[in-house]
């Protein structure tokens, strides 16, 4: 079980550019709200951390294309996304906001002190310059091809194919996405931390050390980033909107935001410890205390790389202990997506099922993208909610309710001596805690949600084994005993749930009438205490913990999502517009084949890239495609495609791909390929 300690628990700061979905929350926020209450009720001194992050180039983009200041846009967000937070019971300590002057002040002296200390290298460079919309370009606003992988979609800081960590000007074709303009360069100023110097840190702190217990996808994208060697990147940005660079010859420049989020989690700890009376440096400063930060697979480089860099170049704070990162969670098979209303916002669901803040949180931990990228589809949450809440939790603390109104009108009976079923059960219960506390120490929520339910049917089996409404006709006092052990084991869930399910574990509470009489039993003692509901007390009736998810309200929001489906269909009508006229000539030059593929197999750890052979009729050859997450290697061998055969050859993660396949894609944004239909068009046969 947990030792007693200091934590300072930390959750992505979300950016207020618009409201927050599940994906946020079954990501960070959810697992982190685990772990900090969890932690807290074994008796440990935690800082749950988090804000609003509201510079970035995201911000006055979204202002401009609204019509209205940025001001006016974080307001707007930072109070939508505030309430959701509580509105699910995420119980953070502090919520503050990076626009706060508590925090401009500490990343401002953050920097300074980083700059009078020499940490920082001052570089004039060309950086790409949106001629059209005449601006310099924030890494997230330029696209194009990624130079280690050939993914055409990088962004200016990283490509999410290869998870290679860039410059913008490294992209080849970079296209801005304000304009769409070919940005220029030109040349500007700005301030480098020089990661390089940092690697030797990085390695001994993360890759040998006792890092290896952190998991995998973490582990594994800090050790290629740092074998592929680190470059100086720079910490400040050419924009009006952002904390001002504190320094002479800086006018018009802004702290990265990169640079300044993560001193968020500092400055809201500083500002909740003011609040608090306290003093907020052991929470960063002492060395004993566990920093702990939540964050989504996107982050993972700037809370692994850059921030601790930072703050071992400061000096004198923690680093952290550790960085459980989530992939990430689709929506009914597509990514979430914000611009494409692709989601389901927070707000809008409470709207809907406005009693269900817990249902929401445990299905999102029991289907939590922990290691892999998951699913949340609305047929699984009407079952967790139809099949485990309320079929195995709900019924169970229900049948124990009622029953103990009815034979005992709401008073725990006296139990005659235990049976060996009984101790057997009792025994059981006693060993979860421990079993629960070690998922969560591991960061194993969705183990660690799956063994409550596992309390919950320990009280059901025990229930339909005994059956106490039939014991009561023939022995009423062994009724007595095996009610007793029941309700033993409810006010057990009442503790145990409350990291995953609060506001259930608080309505058992009440309906046990466990604080009103001042017998909650801390989450340390449900293993050792001998009675967690002693005889004689009386209980509430109170209301029901769970309700069923009927049909029509599951069409209802998939109705939701096929009308946001046709939307973006009709929307994605828009056609790109004709490119220069090309001649003849060069398009003779090109040759395309039709080709069959033969064999198809995943490139190791690249997730969107197929290795194929394909029989182009001339040869079979190896041609490397971008098609991973639309296709299974099995579903494409033998399929006809159009090839263009006499691309030049390049390597791509070290296979030398000859040759590129046509295809399009769909109004759903699939992938199909140019195949012929025609019976008889065999490889070899050109395309012209
Ligand atoms: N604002 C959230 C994101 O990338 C970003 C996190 C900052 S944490 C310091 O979605
Ligand atoms: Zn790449």
């Amino acid at each position: 079980m947990s030792t007693q300690g200091r934590y300072t628990i930390t959750a992505a700061l979300p950016y207020t550019n618009g409201p927050i979905h599940i994906g946020h929350l079954a990501g960070v926020y959810v697992p982190a709200d685990i772990y900090s209450r969890y932690l807290r009720i074994t008796g440990n001194d935690v800082a749950f951390i988090c804000g609003s992050d509201e510079h970035g180039a995201a911000i006055p983009m979204r202002a401009k294309k609204e019509g209205v200041s940025p001001q006016v846009i974080i307001d707007k967000y930072h109070a939508i996304i505030k309430k959701s937070f509580e509105d699910f019971g995420i119980s953070f300590n502090n919520y503050s906001r990076t626009s706060a002057p508590i925090h401009h002040q500490t990343a401002s002296e953050f920097f300074k002190k980083m700059y009078e200390d020499g940490k920082f290298i001052e570089e004039t460079s060309a950086q790409l310059f949106d001629p059209e919309a005449e601006q310099f370009l924030a890494d997230r606003f330029v696209t194009g091809t990624c130079p280690k992988c050939g993914n055409e979609e990088a962004y200016g800081d990283q490509c999410e194919n290869c998870g290679s960590s860039l410059n913008a000007t490294d992209l080849i074709d970079p296209k801005s996405t304000i304009s769409g303009a070919k940005p220029v360069l030109k040349e500007t100023k700005h301030w480098f931390l020089p990661l390089d110097q940092y690697e030797d840190f990085l390695r001994e702190w993360v890759l040998k050390g006792h890092k290896k217990d952190w998991k995998t996808n973490v582990y594994g994208q800090i050790k290629s980033w740092v074998d592929d060697g680190l470059r100086p990147r720079a910490v400040t940005r050419d924009l009006d909107w952002g904390i001002p660079v504190p320094v002479e010859g800086a006018e018009g420049k802004v702290l990265y935001v990169w640079f300044d989020a993560p001193i968020g989690y500092i400055s809201s700890t500083k500002e909740w410890a003011k609040q608090e009376g306290k003093d907020w440096e052991p929470y960063w400063k002492d060395k004993d205390t566990k920093l702990v930060h939540f964050i989504g697979k996107d982050n993972i480089v700037f809370h692994c790389i850059i921030f601790p860099s930072m703050l071992k170049a400061e000096g004198s704070y923690v680093l952290p202990e550790n960085v459980p990162a989530n992939e990430f969670l689709n929506l009914e098979g597509n990514k979430l997506s914000t611009s494409k209303n692709w989601a389901v916002w927070l707000h809008e669901y409470l709207e809907e099922f406005p009693d269900k803040q817990d249902v929401l949180r445990y299905v999102l931990t029991a289907n939590a993208p922990e290691t892999k990228d998951n699913d949340f589809t609305w047929k699984d949450y009407q079952a967790r909610n139809n099949n485990e809440l309320v079929a195995i939790f709900g019924n169970f603390i229900n049948r124990v309710v009622v029953l103990t109104h009815k034979y005992y009108d709401g008073v725990v009976p006296t139990p005659a001596s235990l049976s060996e079923i009984d101790e057997q059960t009792l025994k059981e219960l006693k060993a979860y805690p421990a079993v629960i506390s070690s998922s969560i120490e591991r960061y194993r929520f969705r183990e660690a949600s799956q063994e409550l339910m596992n309390v919950a049917r320990l009280g059901n089996k025990y229930l339909a084994d005994e059956e106490p409404w039939k014991l009561i006709k023939t022995d009423e006092e062994r009724t007595k005993t095996v009610m007793y052990v029941a309700l033993q084991i409810a006010a057990a869930l009442a503790t145990l749930s409350e990291p995953f399910l609060p506001f259930t574990s608080n309505k058992l509470k009440n309906i046990l009438a466990i604080s009103s009489a001042g017998i909650d039993t801390p989450w340390n003692e449900v293993a050792t205490k001998e009675i967690l509901l002693p005889a004689g007390h009386q209980i509430e009736k109170g209301e029901l913990l769970f309700s069923k998810v009927e049909d029509d309200q599951i069409q209802k929001q998939l109705d939701k999502l096929e009308a946001t489906k046709k939307m973006n269909q009709a929307e994605n009508k828009t056609v790109e517009p004709q490119k220069d006229t090309t001649t003849f000539e060069d398009f003779t030059k090109l040759d395309m084949r039709i080709g069959t593929i033969v064999e198809a197999e995943k490139m190791p750890k690249a997730k969107k890239l197929l290795v194929l052979k394909v029989d182009t009729g001339i040869n079979t050859r190896t041609i490397v495609s971008g098609i991973a997450e639309h296709f299974t290697p099995e579903e494409i061998v033998g399929k006809k495609v159009t090839v263009l055969v006499n691309l030049a050859p390049r390597k791509l993660r070290g296979v030398e791909s000859e040759g590129m396949i046509l295809m399009t894609e769909n109004a759903e944004g699939k992938i199909v390929f140019l195949n012929p239909d025609e019976e008889g068009v065999n490889p070899g046969a050109t395309v012209n």
